[in-house]
This record gives structure tokens, C-alpha cells and sequence, in this order.
């Protein structure tokens, strides 16, 4: 496949959309002697129309408490259909794509978060990606107080969002085995900082990393 795959992942309110929306904007903005062919923005859950409506089913906060099987499995199925709809022939397509969380948010969310296992995840993850991994994700690592507080400022707090403290501080510590285990693949982002000096640090990462991946990049 010729395009790239870049995630933005981290915990609530960590500022992940306002960076992707970022990212992609600047990613615009660059001159058009850049070989990149197109930037397209997605995401997870709800990157699809089938996904939107699981998006839904998933974050709504009415009815019977979901069983946390039912849930790893919810999120399997919205990305088993993104991968083959949205970002397979994206990157087919040589494009630059631009994922609003991705396989580590399941590790982090239902691994380490809710307890499940991580080889179930793993396995589900491959399956439902058939192999498609991120050629860089960025983790937007930011003090999960912090991510709450923001979140909490806007008029609606999801399902996800209103477990206890404790299991966003272990989808935390999820996120910070995960990027020790994948240096290569995972970077960390200050996000504790304001919006600006966040998109400086991005910016730099990728700067560093498209003339690896398009030859006859200048930076
Ligand atoms: N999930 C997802 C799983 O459990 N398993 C999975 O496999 C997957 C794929 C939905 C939920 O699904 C769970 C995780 C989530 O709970 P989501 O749509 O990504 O996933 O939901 P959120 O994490 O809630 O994403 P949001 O878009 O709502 O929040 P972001 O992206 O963290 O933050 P953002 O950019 O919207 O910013 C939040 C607020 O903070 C402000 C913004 O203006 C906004 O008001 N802000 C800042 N304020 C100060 N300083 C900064 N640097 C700021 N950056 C942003």
C-alpha cells in the first residue's frame, strides 16, 4: 500500500480531535510541490455508517449497564467494517490518513481498563484489521484529571466518560506500556500544554518523518 496510517490516541479529553483537525489543516497548507496525493481525517468508533450507528449503541448512557464482552466486540465490529470501507482503500490510494484512535485504544479501554484479556484483544485486533498497524501513532499523553476537566466542559459526557477515576487512570497506565513496548511505532505528545505548543511537537514529529516515508520530500 502506498499511503500512511497516523492515530491520534490518549485518554479523554486529551485533545486528540483538535490536533488531527489541526494536523490536517497544516498538512493542507503545505506546498503543493509536496508529494503527498491526499490527507483524509477518520476515525473509531463511528468512521462508517454502520459505525456511526454502533458509535451510538456504544457511547449512549440509557439502558441496562453492557456487558464488557459486548462492548470489545462492538468495537471490533465498527473497525473490521473502517479497515475494509474507509482505510484500506485509502491507503491504496496512497493517501495520508488521519485516524481518530485506532487497535491501542482497545488494548488501553478494554485490556487495561476494563481487565480483558490482552490476548483476546490482540487477536481480535488482527482479525479485525487483517494486519493493518499504524506507520506512526501519536500519543497525546496528558494527566487524566486534566483530560476529564476538558471533557467535562462540554454539554455531554458519554457512557465512557463517566467511569470512575480509576479506570481512566489504568486505560493510562495502558497507554504508557503500550508506547514502551512500541517506541518505534508509538511517539509521545506532551498534551498537557495549551492547543499551539501541542500542534509545535506534532508538527515536528512529522517533519522528521515524511521524508522518511516520501522520497524526494524536502524538510
Ligand atoms: N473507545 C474507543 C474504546 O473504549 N475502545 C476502542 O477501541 C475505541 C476505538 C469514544 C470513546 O470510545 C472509547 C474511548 C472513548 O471513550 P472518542 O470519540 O475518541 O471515543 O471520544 P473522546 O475520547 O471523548 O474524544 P473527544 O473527541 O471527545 O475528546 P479528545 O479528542 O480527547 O479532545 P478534544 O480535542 O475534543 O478536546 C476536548 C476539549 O478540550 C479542549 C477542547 O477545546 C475541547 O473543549 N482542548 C484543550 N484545552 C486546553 N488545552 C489544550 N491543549 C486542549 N486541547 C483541546
Amino acid at each position: 500500500m502506498g499511503g500512511k496510517l497516523i492515530v491520534f490516541e490518549g485518554v479523554e479529553g486529551c485533545g486528540k480531535t483538535t490536533q488531527l483537525q489541526r494536523s490536517w489543516q497544516w498538512l493542507q497548507s503545505l506546498p503543493t510541490s509536496c508529494p503527498l496525493s491526499k490527507v483524509v481525517v477518520t476515525r473509531e468508533p463511528g468512521g462508517t455508517e454502520l459505525g456511526l450507528k454502533l458509535r451510538q449503541l456504544l457511547l449512549q448512557t440509557e439502558g441496562k449497564p453492557m456487558q464488557d464482552l459486548a462492548e470489545l466486540l462492538l468495537y471490533a465490529a465498527d473497525r473490521a467494517q473502517h479497515v475494509e470501507e474507509v482505510l484500506k482503500p485509502h491507503l491504496a490510494d496512497s493517501a495520508l490518513v488521519l485516524c481518530d484512535r485506532y487497535t491501542d485504544s482497545t488494548i488501553a479501554y478494554q485490556g487495561y481498563g476494563r481487565g480483558l484479556s490482552l490476548g483476546l484483544i490482540e487477536q481480535l485486533n488482527q482479525i479485525a484489521t487483517s494486519g493493518l498497524e499504524s506507520d506512526l501513532t501519536l500519543w497525546l499523553d496528558v494527566d487524566v484529571a486534566q483530560g476529564l476537566a476538558r471533557a467535562k466542559g462540554r454539554s455531554f459526557f458519554d457512557r465512557i466518560e463517566q467511569a470512575e477515576l480509576t479506570f481512566h487512570q489504568r486505560v493510562q497506565l495502558g497507554y504508557g506500556e503500550l508506547a514502551k513496548a512500541h517506541p518505534q511505532r508509538i511517539v509521545r505528545v506532551n498534551a498537557s500544554l495549551d492547543e499551539v505548543a501541542v500542534q509545535e511537537q506534532i508538527q515536528a514529529i512529522l517533519w522528521q518523518r515524511l521524508p522518511q516515508w516520501y522520497e524526494g520530500w524536502e524538510s
